[in-house]
């Protein structure tokens, strides 16, 4: 058996079920391999979407995605997607064919391109060790949550394993949880019992039921306010004394309730700039106290009054094991009436500034969350739209949300929609976009109609970049290098093979009831031509991260 099959074979037997990519002479016998040891593979159109798609599995299902490329301009097309994936510590493994021999034109330093987005590159190096070395692949992206490059070198793939190399193939066994020291769970619930207007935030480390089942009896316990970040909206769907996502798209209830708390928690979660409005959200004098397995994450974005290295379920657990008396805290009637009146955005009034021609985004977003079944995964691109899609429509939970933001690029929106849509097959897709993104992302239209996805893309179509036309056009800058004249993406959908509605007005929408009605027997992308007339309330804050 040569290496290619044995490691494919390994691979499998390790666990990795779900790989994605495109097929090049390079990773055909390692990526057949694997689909015969029974991998399911998506054949992406373009590495750059493969890889997000596969970055989306992941964090959506909680298992390790695979990425199959082409040795050179495969993995440099991907590369955007694993710069995402490695900022997210997403676990994640890139299988890559390798020349080794700087006159091939597909030679390019491969470890260096690892290195550069912060990947963990590993490199396959003979017959005799190349399974014990993929194995190793999985266990560090597994242990170390990295995003690791498998680099596969062609005169390697080539050469026959010894007999037996499959015999120790098993998936690594689980991440153990970290427990938190005696001492730091005692300073944690002395914090809590001293304050008495407490808010917990929850990151990406909280994203699990287990997770938040226990942060939420701890929660009640003290009596706080729960809100998260971004990446883990949906969190506390349901709950009544959920804030939503604190930061840059909180509602002006949930930033003026974390604003005056006294104590904020976070949980598994970084307290970045978006998610403290840059500090802006934390009181003088509040206490500020982080928890997380990873002690490098530990302030690494503010300074922290009280850092607790521990996994977010066991140190909510032990906290609450060591709590003083049950408080009310923050959980009073005139609280709780506030929440529920005016904490998401869809109940606050705005100005409709709808036209004729062209539909307000809000008064779309609003519309959509109505006509769109609850039970739906939303992936949402970057660029001055995406407050709507991510603030207007609800999420059923976590794994509801797919944002792939680290990186701030525009064009993964599509790719992140069918990976959690392929994660999460009991769950209506929706794919928010802006006009940039997704003709960025467009080739991965075919993609979805090739896998029989019932997805839903949303673009809210301005006809250019809206984020550069916002922020510059008001101080007069010439607007040329950043406005299109109108695309007909409707009409580039149909050409995939999707249905396609053109939205101007609410009453254009009635063909959305229609699909959703069903049989859903193709995909639809709605081109909705959205109000250019102002940058959304968010724009600002995101040009103040850069
Ligand atoms: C790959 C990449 N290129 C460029 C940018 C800079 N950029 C940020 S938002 C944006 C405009 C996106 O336009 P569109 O998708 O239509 O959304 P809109 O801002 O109009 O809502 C651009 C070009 C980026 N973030 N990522």
């Amino acid at each position: 058996m040569k290496v290619a099959e044995a490691v494919g074979r390994a691979l499998v037997d390790a666990g990795i079920t779900q790989v994605f990519g495109v097929v090049g002479s390079g990773n055909f016998h390692l990526t057949n391999a694997m689909v015969a040891a029974g991998a399911r593979f998506v054949a992406a159109r373009h590495e750059g979407g493969a890889a997000t798609m596969a970055d989306a599995y992941a964090r959506t299902s909680g298992t390790v995605a695979a990425l199959s490329v082409h040795q050179g301009p495969g993995l440099t097309n991907a590369m955007t997607g694993l710069a995402e994936a490695a900022k997210s510590r997403t676990p994640l493994l890139v299988l890559a064919a390798e020349v080794t021999e700087p006159r091939s034109n597909f030679f390019v330093d491969q470890e260096a391109l690892a290195r550069a987005v912060g990947a963990l590159p590993l490199r396959v190096t003979s017959a005799g060790d190349a399974v014990a070395e993929a194995l190793t692949a999985v266990h560090r992206a597994v242990h170390e949550r990295r995003t690791v490059l498998l680099n596969l070198p062609l005169p390697v793939q080539a050469l026959d394993v010894p007999d037996g190399a499959l015999d120790r193939a098993a998936p690594p066994p689980p991440r153990a949880a970290v427990e938190p020291t005696r001492a730091d769970v005692t300073a944690l619930t002395q914090a809590l019992d001293r304050a008495r207007r407490p808010v917990f935030v929850a990151g990406r480390g909280s994203r699990s039921p287990g997770a938040r089942d226990a942060i939420e009896a701890l929660a009640d316990h003290h009596g706080a306010l729960l809100a998260t970040s971004a990446v883990a909206n949906g969190l506390f769907h349901g709950n009544p004394w959920s804030l939503d996502v604190s930061g840059g798209f909180a509602s002006p209830l949930t930033a003026e309730l974390v604003r005056d708390s006294d104590l904020i928690v976070g949980w598994g979660c970084a307290l970045n700039m978006w998610t403290m409005r840059h500090g802006q959200l934390i009181a003088p004098d509040a206490t500020v106290a982080q928890i997380d397995d990873d002690p490098s994450a530990l302030g690494a974005h503010r300074d922290v009054h009280l850092a607790v290295t521990g996994d977010v379920e066991l140190t909510a657990r032990r906290a609450l094991e060591t709590a003083g008396e049950p408080r009310r805290g923050r959980r009073t009637p005139d609280i709780a009436e506030a929440i529920a009146a005016r904490v998401r955005w869809r109940d606050l009034a705005y100005d409709d500034t709808s036209t004729r021609d062209r539909i307000d985004p809000r008064t779309l977003s609003i519309a959509l969350d109505d006509i769109l079944p609850a039970e739906r995964v939303v992936g949402v691109d970057s660029g001055n739209f995406m407050g709507h899609p991510s603030m207007y429509l609800s999420v059923p939970d976590e794994n509801g949300f797919c944002f792939t933001q680290a990186f701030q690029s525009i064009g993964l929106g599509l790719a992140t929609t069918i990976g959690a849509a392929l994660a999460r097959p009991d769950r209506l897709p929706v794919a928010a976009l802006g006009d940039g993104g997704a003709l960025m992302g467009a080739a991965d239209l075919d993609t979805v109609r090739r896998l029989g996805l019932p997805l839903v893309a949303v673009v809210y179509n301005d006809d250019g970049y809206g984020a550069e036309v916002h922020h510059f056009g008001p101080d007069g800058h010439p607007l040329d290098t950043v406005e299109f004249p109108p695309t007909d993406i409707a009409a580039v959908a149909r050409g995939y093979g999707f249905e396609a509605v053109t939205v101007r007005t609410r009453t254009d929408l009635k063909a959305v009831a229609d699909w959703v009605a069903g049989p859903r027997s193709a995909p639809l992308l709605i081109d909705a031509k959205v109000v250019k007339d102002r940058g959304s309330w968010w724009l600002e804050e995101a040009f103040r991260g850069h």
